[in-house]
């Protein structure tokens, strides 16, 4: 049995995990009607990641006794400076996403949850690879700088992203 503010917290990040999902799909067509194809493919399959992270809570939520709550989704920002730009909001999302994972698995400990302890745990590596992905990526931003060919290649590069077997059953 779930206590009730681990399951309304767990219900917030569920929230998260949805609107994660509907920000790398604005984050998908803004780079879309910019010609960045491959970058916008790139987002799609992140933002199918995402709705595969919210369902995780969602099954874990119904799965031990506890009631899914779906709230409003909110709207996510439509356009961004640049290509830059948006993978470094992709990182902050990210950093945020871990700031409540971290928040949720302090609560867990401190309800003595250990199941939702053990759930969270996926989360916690999870966000490791998140993190360090978006950052690989912006790093590469800075290094081509105002290179068109440059933002060219990388453009094709994230575009041969696949959602491979491994994060569709996480
Ligand atoms: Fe991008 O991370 Fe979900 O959890």
């Amino acid at each position: 049995m779930i206590s009730k503010v681990m399951e309304e917290a767990l219900n917030k990040q569920l929230n998260r995990e949805l609107f994660s999902s509907y920000l790398y799909l604005s984050m998908a067509t803004f780079f879309d009607s910019n010609s960045f194809v491959g970058m916008a493919q790139w987002m799609k399959l992140q933002a199918e990641e995402e709705h595969i992270h919210s369902m995780k809570f969602f099954d874990f939520i119904q799965k031990i006794g506890g009631r899914v709550i779906l709230e409003q989704i909110d709207k996510p920002q439509l356009d961004w400076d640049s290509a830059q730009q948006a993978f470094e909001d992709a990182l902050a999302h990210e950093e945020y996403i871990t700031k409540h994972i971290n928040e949720l698995t302090d609560l867990a400990i401190a309800e003595r949850d250990h199941s939702t302890k053990t759930f969270l745990q996926w989360y916690v590596d999870e966000q490791v690879e998140e993190e360090a992905t978006a950052n690989e990526i912006v790093q590469k931003f800075k290094l081509i700088g105002d290179s068109k060919s440059g933002l060219y290649m990388l453009d094709r590069e994230l575009g041969a992203r696949i959602l491979t077997p491994d994060t569709a059953v996480k």
